[in-house]
């Protein structure tokens, strides 16, 4: 008798290669969760120096802290991802293993689908959201940083319950010899065919550091040069990248006006300075990193009036918050808020010198804000205005 070979949907069993197996995807995955964990907490670092909080400060100190800290999210964001590809490949047949017959198992069975359902697809999101905005690229319409925190805590929260769940065979497998088949599901091949497990973790490990080097390179001077997915090369007027240029933000007929003037108010005091005014203040010269939340960074070193100078103009008492307002008349980083300890700060600056040159226009000409330890989202350019609101 014949049998007629019919289409059928691909089974657990049909998937028999030895590299397939927990003793791999336990190894990969403790680098998975080393780096997500990482993303993770340097996350809420950068969500905290953007959100702040009336209980804890952001601290204005070490200059350098959001440099380090946004650098290693994105890095091991990225870093993330050859490595979420290949435990994803390794656990892959189990995706279609058949339901258990017992109904306790079967609801045991459920609930770790549904958990690992929703820890795949909010790791997924994060590394695709992430990596979009790194290459600044937004090509959709959610707002990137509210829904990027809030799916944060869906994956690292979903990424607790699978370790628990995982727990004592992620331990039986990183207790054993790679090449141990004491976990392996029992339709795998007994050996290994193109590729051993060793060879596959290394393949992963060198495609991890290739991920990383490509993208330190943002942060990392003397790594720019193989940085082929640093989005911002270091190159820019005084060798400072830029973000976004006064045309993109349409400020150059204001920014070069003779008329320009920078207000600054205290309830009912008020001044107006023109360039002029600014140029013969006492000026503050102060070495502070461009740090920008999409990852890349650069040290410079700027010159210009302190804040708190200004500040005094107008009567404004020490520990003010401070809004700084753009000549930008619409479009995102218009506005940024200075907390009590970075208004009184000597090293926040509106700068009017970078590398002792004149600011160029598309670094903020003719003055911008920059302060220590701040993420590059909050260094406003092209200032007009500062307001004491408290
Ligand atoms: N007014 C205004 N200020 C701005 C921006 C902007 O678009 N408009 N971009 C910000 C961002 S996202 C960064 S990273 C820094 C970059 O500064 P740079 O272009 O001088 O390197 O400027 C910040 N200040
Ligand atoms: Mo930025």
């Amino acid at each position: 008798m014949s049998t007629r070979l019919r289409p059928r949907l691909p089974a657990e069993e049909d998937f028999t290669s030895w590299l397939r197996s927990p003793a791999v995807t336990a190894r990969i995955g403790l680098w998975l969760g080393i780096a997500f964990g990482l993303a993770f907490v340097t996350g809420l670092v950068s969500h905290w120096a953007q959100t702040p909080s009336p209980w804890l400060a952001f601290p204005t100190s070490p200059a350098w802290g959001y440099r380090v800290t946004q650098g290693l999210h994105v890095v091991s964001g990225t870093a993330a991802v050859p490595l979420l590809l290949v435990k994803l490949w390794t656990v892959f047949p189990k995706l279609l293993a058949r339901p258990p017959r017992d109904r306790r198992d079967l609801v045991l069975h459920g609930l770790e689908r549904v958990s690992i359902a929703v820890l795949v697809a909010a790791a997924i999101f994060q590394l695709a959201t992430g990596l979009a905005n790194a290459a600044q690229w937004y090509p959709w319409t959610f707002n990137f940083r509210p829904t990027h925190y809030a799916l944060a805590w869906v994956a690292i929260g979903a990424l607790l319950v699978h370790i628990a769940v995982k727990l004592p065979v992620i331990r039986a497998a990183l207790g054993a010899d790679v090449e141990s088949t004491t976990q392996d599901r029992a339709t795998m091949a007994a050996g290994p065919g193109v590729m051993t497990r060793r060879g596959l973790l290394r393949t992963t490990w060198a495609a991890t550091g290739v991920a990383v080097l490509a993208t330190a390179g943002a942060t990392v001077p003397w790594l720019r040069r193989v940085s082929v997915l640093g989005v911002r090369s270091g190159d820019g007027p005084a060798g400072v990248p830029i973000n976004h240029s006064a045309a993109y933000r349409k400020v150059v007929a204001a920014a070069t006006s003779p008329s320009y003037r920078l207000t600054v108010v205290y309830g009912a005091n008020q001044v107006a300075l023109t360039l002029a005014d600014l140029r013969a203040m006492p000026q503050t010269t102060a070495s502070l990193p461009i740090a920008c939340v999409e990852g890349w960074s650069a040290g410079a070193t700027w010159t210009g009036v302190p804040v708190r100078h200004l500040l005094d103009l107008v009567g404004a008492p020490g520990g003010s918050h401070v809004t700084v307002t753009s000549l930008q008349e619409s479009g995102g980083e218009r506005v940024s808020t200075l907390e009590p300890n970075f208004s009184d700060h000597p090293h926040t600056l509106l700068a009017l010198r970078l590398h002792g040159e004149t600011l160029s226009l598309d670094h903020g000409f003719p003055c911008r804000l920059i302060a220590p330890d701040r993420p590059g989202v909050l260094q406003t350019k092209w200032v007009a205005r500062l307001d004491v609101t408290t």
